[in-house]
């Protein structure tokens, strides 16, 4: 038994996340294309308030200025996402130099202060002509993507050995083309829906064949999941089985796709005639060999042992339940314990890396030059002391990144919605640690849970 205040591992990283589209800005500048979020942003009703994706925190202009933050708070791994309408502005192949150049400059910056970047190749920016040939209903966006990522990994390789193929599938297939709630926006059925989900499994698989091309020595690259999580509501064989059963389940159509190299028969037998159409060679693709698995853990589902031979019981949460201001996310920190063992043992990863995890609250000022967001720093405590449960228990989890550096553009909640260690004013774009950023730094330094 270690106690949770035993040092992390030598090599555990520690560091944190944002993605381009939420925190640039710059939305038009040196030939950038339009994105799919450009466009959605500006229908009324789809994003609180109207925010857009223009200004954002403007770290097109300011990353020097934040990376230097970064460094003076000892962050060392930060993970990132490329624009690919940054790269390639109407996702036709042709190359905007002015948008590589940008990243050039942003990883010299990096280097400069010491920090190690990770990088996501699609965190949901797609080129708007791209969608509006379908989108990822559409198999040419495959091909595109395909196009883009190795234009990305052959010219940055000799400074990025840690790629991310995609990040969150469900969110721009199941949230964006089913559910409405994502760019586009629309209410497709379920046929379509898993089908939009294939050609991210089909994408995830060119971006990892990228990198074992051009990705250079020591190149590594994985997927970032937001599995759907379930906790046992006991720690009891049998509800472990139950909350096992329900994992598997829940994540057959994409970590145990991936994994076995097809769709299973339970999930062909339940999605039935709205299955996704498989061409030969695809899961040649889509199984292709990752060196991690990255994952996304905000919230959970309670899940126990079913009654009457069922494999499992899910429940309902009590509206009482601990909840961020973010409507979905409910706080239960030994998710992020059972979504690393449970991947461990189903798909036997060997190196699992926590890609995000953090809360979104609404309103935190700052007053004499401080936020004291008491509430993020327990959020993210209770977290790592489940993280350290974890490794203390042998499963391979080699890092955990902190959503998110600044507080930045969440998507269709806009502005409003604040999920930064360090604090942004959207009027004056000043950035301010807040309280959980200055203990954050000390779990860094010390690497201990503080
Ligand atoms: C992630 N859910 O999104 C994304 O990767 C980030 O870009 C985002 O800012 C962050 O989490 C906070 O929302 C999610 O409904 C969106 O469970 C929705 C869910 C999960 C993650």
């Amino acid at each position: 038994m270690s106690s949770y205040n035993t040092p992390f591992p030598d090599g555990f990283v520690f560091g944190v996340a944002a993605a381009c589209a939420q925190i640039e800005g710059g939305a038009f500048e040196d030939g950038k294309g339009e994105s799919n979020w450009d466009r959605f942003c500006r229908i009324p009703g789809k994003v609180l308030g109207g925010d857009t994706l223009d200004v954002a925190c403007d770290h097109y202009h300011r990353f020097d200025e934040d990376f230097a933050l970064m460094a003076s708070l000892g962050i060392q791994h930060y993970r990132l996402s490329i624009s690919w309408p940054r790269i390639v502005p109407k996702g036709d192949g042709v190359i905007n130099q002015a948008g590589l150049d940008f990243y050039h400059r942003l990883f010299a910056s990096m280097a400069r202060h010491g920090i190690k970047p990770w990088v996501t190749l699609f965190h949901w920016d797609l080129p708007l002509p791209l969608e509006e040939q379908g989108g990822w209903r559409n198999r040419a966006t495959v091909e595109a993507f395909a196009l883009y990522a190795e234009t990305v990994v052959r010219e940055f390789a000799p400074v990025v050995k840690d790629w991310i193929t995609l990040n969150e599938i469900r969110c721009f297939t199941l949230l964006a083309y089913g559910l409405g709630i994502k760019a586009p926006g629309l209410k497709e059925s379920d046929a379509v829906v898993n089908q939009t989900i294939h050609h991210a499994l089909l994408a995830h698989g060119h971006a990892v064949r990228a990198v074992r091309r051009h990705g250079g020595p020591g190149a590594r690259v994985g997927l970032t999941d937001n599995s759907d999580v379930c906790v046992p509501v006991t720690e009891t064989p049998a509800d472990i089985a139950a909350a096992k059963a329900w994992f598997a389940e829940r994540n057959a159509h994409i970590l145990g796709a991936m994994h076995s190299g097809r769709y299973s028969d339970e999930y062909l037998a339940r999605v039935g005639s709205a299955a996704p159409k498989v061409e030969p060679d695809d899961f040649d693709l889509i199984s292709e060999r990752t060196d991690f698995l990255g994952l996304n853990v905000y919230t959970a589902t309670f899940v126990r042992a079913g009654r009457d031979g069922a494999a499992y019981e899910q429940l309902p949460l009590p509206s009482e339940y601990p909840r961020a201001a973010s409507p979905w996310l409910n706080i239960a920190p030994q998710s992020i314990y059972w979504i690393t063992r449970l991947v461990h043992e189903l798909y036997g990863h060997s190196a699992i890396y926590i890609t995000e995890n953090g809360c979104g609250y609404d309103d935190e000022p700052v007053v004499n030059g401080e936020v004291l967001d008491l509430h993020r720093r327990d959020y993210v405590r209770n977290h790592l002391r489940e993280v350290h449960r974890a490794v203390a228990d042998g499963v391979p989890v080699h890092g955990y990144f902190l959503w998110s550096f600044i507080d930045n553009y969440e998507w269709e909640d806009g502005y409003r919605r604040r999920f930064g260690i360090v604090h942004c004013d959207f009027e004056t774009l000043a950035r301010t640690p807040k309280l959980s950023a200055r203990w954050y730094a000390e779990v860094m330094r010390t690497r201990r849970i503080v």
